[in-house]
């Protein structure tokens, strides 16, 4: 994590930028759905996940896009390698970081809808229809996966318990049963990535969670499954420190997420940052506003 808060700006631009140049009507013409993947020194692992996507999703046509940085391995090439579109940024920010980046290329590439996985094989790809269904059909606009309604192969009962733990913290602070806070699985609206803002660098499953929650979205789970890691290994540190951060985000984003719908409506929407979505909604995210990249939307 060696950029620093006012550099991500510059460097998500330049990398945007480079993505444009790179791929060209492929990225400013992006099908409905993007599969989003943030990947960091995944070689090995990375092609046989892109490889085993499926092409369509809910019956519409799907893209993987990759976001790789600060990677030193052939994670980029082993990508594009397997058909993927890949934003290489040169500094390594953290998972987080390139999400937003990814869910940035997506929404302005003219994608509706937008799916995370992860590039380590732990997630089933053939659960992705599932989770969008609810959503193509105007039932939810967030859809994530839950070990707990599905399966999960750890034997780790620090991990198991900790889902459960962050599963009911999060049900008490926001009103919204959950059971699975960090399943990498989900699908969701891609409008719905530019109005929550997102800050955390790494740790960025709950921020998204909880700003979902927080702005009124519709939110389902879905049973699915989550394997062991079989190459490569976590970059998220050891149990303690993985709940640490991890905790330290949950409360950080729901106490600022509780000061801001305690603002009155016309200061949240004065100079924050905050700018008019499609379809009235309103962002948080700065980087929301324009669409730098295109296009026309798809007919859904
Ligand atoms: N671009 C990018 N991707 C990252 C970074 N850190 C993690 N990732 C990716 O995020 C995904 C999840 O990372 P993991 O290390 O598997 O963490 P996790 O799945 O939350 O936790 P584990 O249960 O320990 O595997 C993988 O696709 C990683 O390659 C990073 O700094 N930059
Ligand atoms: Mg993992």
């Amino acid at each position: 994590m060696s950029a620093r808060v006012s550099d991500d700006g510059v460097i998500d631009s330049a990398a945007v930028q480079a993505f444009t140049e790179e791929f060209g009507d492929q990225a400013t013409s992006l099908p409905p759905v993007a599969i989003v993947i943030a990947a960091f020194n995944e070689e090995g692992a990375i092609g046989p996940v892109i490889e085993g996507l499926p092409r369509t999703v809910g019956g519409l046509t799907a893209v993987p896009v990759v976001v790789s940085d600060g990677s030193v391995d052939a994670t980029g090439k082993e990508a594009r390698e397997a058909g993927a579109l890949v934003c290489d940024v040169p500094v390594n920010r953290g998972q987080g970081a390139a999400l937003r980046l990814g869910y940035r290329l997506a929404r302005e590439g003219g994608a509706d809808y937008i799916v995370t996985t992860d590039a380590d094989g732990q997630y089933n790809p053939a659960e992705i229809d599932s989770l969008i269904a609810p959503i193509l059909a105007g039932q939810a606009d967030f859809v994530t996966g839950s070990r707990t309604l599905g399966s999960e192969e750890t034997k780790d009962p620090v991990r198991k318990l900790g889902v459960r733990v962050f599963a009911l913290t999060i049900s008490v602070l926001t009103g919204q049963r959950i059971s699975d806070t960090t399943f990498g699985l989900r699908a969701m609206r891609a409008e719905v990535t530019g109005a929550v803002l997102l800050e955390q660098p790494q740790y960025q499953a709950s921020e998204l969670l909880i700003g979902v929650i927080t702005h009124g979205f519709r939110v389902a789970e879905r049973p699915a499954t989550i394997h062991r890691r079989q190459v490569g290994k976590s970059k998220k540190g050891n149990n303690a420190f993985y709940a640490l951060s991890f905790a330290r985000v949950v409360f950080g984003t729901w106490w600022r997420e509780r000061r801001r719908r305690q603002r009155p409506p016309a200061a949240r929407s004065a100079g924050d940052g905050r700018s008019q979505l499609a379809g009235g909604l309103v962002a948080d995210n700065p980087q929301a506003a324009p669409t730098a990249i295109k296009s026309a939307p798809h007919g859904q």
